[in-house]
């Protein structure tokens, strides 16, 4: 077997381990972000579970740190307390980054882990079988539920020979999406291999695992070797160290490969992270803003990189340049030596180790503005600033154009690169992690006035005398459905307030239009709901009265929170009939229920007088969840 098979088959509950079928698996750990915790956690407690089920549970706080209202705090509150309330561990707001603070103290290679933020698979680096999912279905996982995936195709990334100075880890990543484009992952586990990646580093692994959910991909993994070993014995963790490599001669589903050696600096240019393109191609191109951190590039190599380069040099004067260590330790250690005070001295800004910039939490360009950026997605408006030209790179591509002002090539600009010597001992201090106590009986869980209760949702109609209320192109991300930044992201745990925004950025009067329609179709193209597991860009839909999203396909993680907030996903048959649909056409479905209840999969549904094909491809577990008006009421009818 190959890494994924092995740590499916250990964890493999319930269905076959073949192509297309559905799989249940334990998880043994799971993490949530502040910005999808919360709603996380009132599901989970609607669950009526004492305590969490799996061997760890961590909470961190990391997206919504710009405390410019009462809201962000009081719900850092609510998730401290209800933490330590259900046996779980709290992660302040200080500490970093959930998936760098994850991979540093608590990953451990052959677990599996799902996280209710897209980036999990971060920590497929050091060989873990990491998935992100909706935070309902963190919930689930915390309640000792299995985690369901369709048994992907495993693909095979060879990876032949070493990288050439100036070309990184981010490079790899970025060539795949050009390979494979952000639909390209869709049931598929990529699995790097050959002899490349004993070359790389675990931070360097996790740079690519991370940005492999740029692909559309369920995850990404590497093997567990050596290198994991001296990472894991680096955080004071090597018995936690497991050896797993794929057996010799093991078969995969699908081949691509990779020569690091011929590989060149590359960059994604607006709006898409697949749009890439040779950053020597596009020189001369004016920089006004270069941003280092994120959970792809805010490593201790990442930030020492930038002060060795950095040193003794002046940014250019026409450019803004902040960084975001990934987390306390990586601040901490770069205090330790001059690094910090070589980056403080170049004229870069610092800002406090959490998502930040990369949400639209702060740092939002100038309008029209060009930003390099070493994050992971360049969306329209994901910065704050809707016509900004966001660009993705590695951190030796922004240094390059922090220091001349314009997209360089960094081979051609800088001489040879220098040696980063990476500490030989890393500073460990797991004081800022709160434990749960062993009594939780006086723990009080303290809810702000932001702290909505859940709302519920009602089975699915048999008869739909439903209306167009939206109609929408290819690849629609859930930034589009519903934004982040720092207005609305203090509204995920009061959903009555954050729908208001729901396709902001599309159509000013989508609510209205929902609000006024009570059984809403939404009509889109190929790969909708890519991006992140924000299970707000399903539940404010359904709020505002959406009950079937009709598109060509769909991105695997929003087709789950869809299923779990009851919205039925449907998909055309042939794609020549998404051009005959307009808004507010009028669409039945007579029967849906009974038709899906048989075991149909092809519905026939008349739009405008028009009579059209469309698939209904649901397991039967996804049809019970949809009959039941969503997750949440399948578990309590199931379980009471
Ligand atoms: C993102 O990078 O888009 C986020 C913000 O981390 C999201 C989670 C969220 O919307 O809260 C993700 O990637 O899942
Ligand atoms: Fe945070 Fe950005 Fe990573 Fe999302 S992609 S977890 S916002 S750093």
């Amino acid at each position: 077997m190959n890494v994924a098979k092995k740590i499916i088959f250990q964890h493999l509950l319930s269905g076959r381990m073949e192509i297309g079928h559905e799989i249940g698996l334990k998880v043994d750990q799971t993490l949530t972000q502040d910005a999808t915790g919360t709603m996380a956690y009132l599901h989970f407690e609607a669950m009526g579970v004492q305590k969490v089920k799996t061997k760890l549970s961590v909470s961190y706080v990391d997206h919504n740190t710009l405390q410019s209202g009462f809201e962000n705090a009081e719900d850092h509150r609510f998730l401290q307390t209800i933490a330590a309330k259900y046996g779980i561990i709290f992660s302040p707001a200080g500490n970093g980054i959930c998936h760098q603070i994850h991979l540093e103290r608590f990953g451990v290679p052959g677990m599996t882990l799902i996280g209710s933020d897209s980036h999990t698979p971060t920590c497929g680096g050091m060989g873990m079988l990491a998935f992100g999912t909706g935070g309902l279905d963190v919930a689930c996982a915390m309640a000792g539920q299995p985690f369901y995936i369709t048994m992907p195709k495993i693909v095979k990334v060879n990876l032949k020979g070493r990288l050439r100075d100036w070309v990184s880890a981010k490079d790899i990543i970025l060539e795949l999406l050009k390979l494979q484009s952000v639909k390209g992952g869709r049931g598929k586990i990529y699995e790097f291999s050959g002899e490349g990646v004993k070359t790389l580093s675990i931070t360097e692994r996790a740079t690519i695992t991370n940005m492999g959910t740029e692909l559309g991909a369920i995850t990404s993994i590497f093997p567990s070797d050596d290198v994991t070993k001296n990472f894991l014995e680096k955080q004071g963790r090597g018995t936690s160290w497991i050896k797993i490599e794929p057996e010799e001669n093991t078969t995969y589903d699908e081949e691509i490969g990779i020569d690091l050696n011929t590989l060149e600096p590359l960059i994604a240019a607006p709006h898409i992270p697949d749009n890439i393109k040779k950053v020597k191609d596009l020189k001369d191109v004016k920089v006004d803003q270069v941003g280092i951190g994120s959970c792809t590039n805010s490593s201790l190599a990442d930030m020492l990189l930038t002060a060795e380069v950095l040193k003794g040099k002046k940014i250019n004067k026409n450019v803004s340049v902040f960084i975001l260590p990934g987390s306390r330790q990586v601040l901490a250690m770069l205090s330790y030596s001059d690094a910090l005070f070589n980056i403080i001295e170049s004229g870069v800004r610092v800002l406090e180790s959490a998502c930040g910039p990369c949400i639209g939490m702060g740092q939002s360009p100038r309008s029209g503005a060009v930003s390099l950026r070493t994050f992971n997605r360049n969306f329209e408006g994901r910065s704050g600033t809707e016509d900004a030209q966001v660009y993705l790179c590695s951190p030796e591509v922004a240094l390059a154009a922090a220091l001349t002002g314009k997209i360089t090539d960094p081979m051609k600009y800088f001489n040879k690169k220098p040696l980063i010597e990476m500490p030989k001992k890393i500073f460990i201090d797991d004081a800022h992690f709160q434990l749960p106590p062993a009594d939780n009986s006086e723990v009080e869980v303290i809810r702000g006035s932001n702290i909505k209760s859940l709302n519920e949702f009602t089975p699915l109609d048999n008869n739909l005398c439903a209306k167009i209320v939206l109609k929408v192109g290819d690849n629609i991300s859930t930034d589009h459905i519903l934004p982040a930044g720092a207005k609305i992201l203090p509204l995920r745990s009061n959903l009555p307030a954050i729908s208001e925004y729901t396709f902001a950025a599309i159509d000013k009067n989508f609510v209205t239009r929902a609000k006024s329609t009570p059984d809403g179709v939404i009509v889109a193209g190929e790969n909708y709901g890519q991006g992140s597991s924000r299970e707000h860009a399903a539940l404010a839909p359904r709020y505002l009265g959406i009950k079937i999203v009709l598109a060509k396909s769909f991105a695997g993680i929003h087709l789950a929170n869809l299923i779990n907030f009851s919205i039925l996903p449907l998909t055309f048959d042939n794609f020549q009939d998404y051009n005959e649909i307009k808004l507010d056409d009028e669409v039945n479905f007579d029967n849906i229920r009974d038709i899906i209840k048989e075991n149909e999969s092809i519905i026939y549904t008349k739009i405008s007088n028009i009579k059209i094909k469309v698939n209904c491809s649901l397991t039967q577990r996804q049809k019970n969840i949809i009959f039941a008006g969503g997750l949440l009421n399948w578990i309590k009818k199931t379980t009471n």
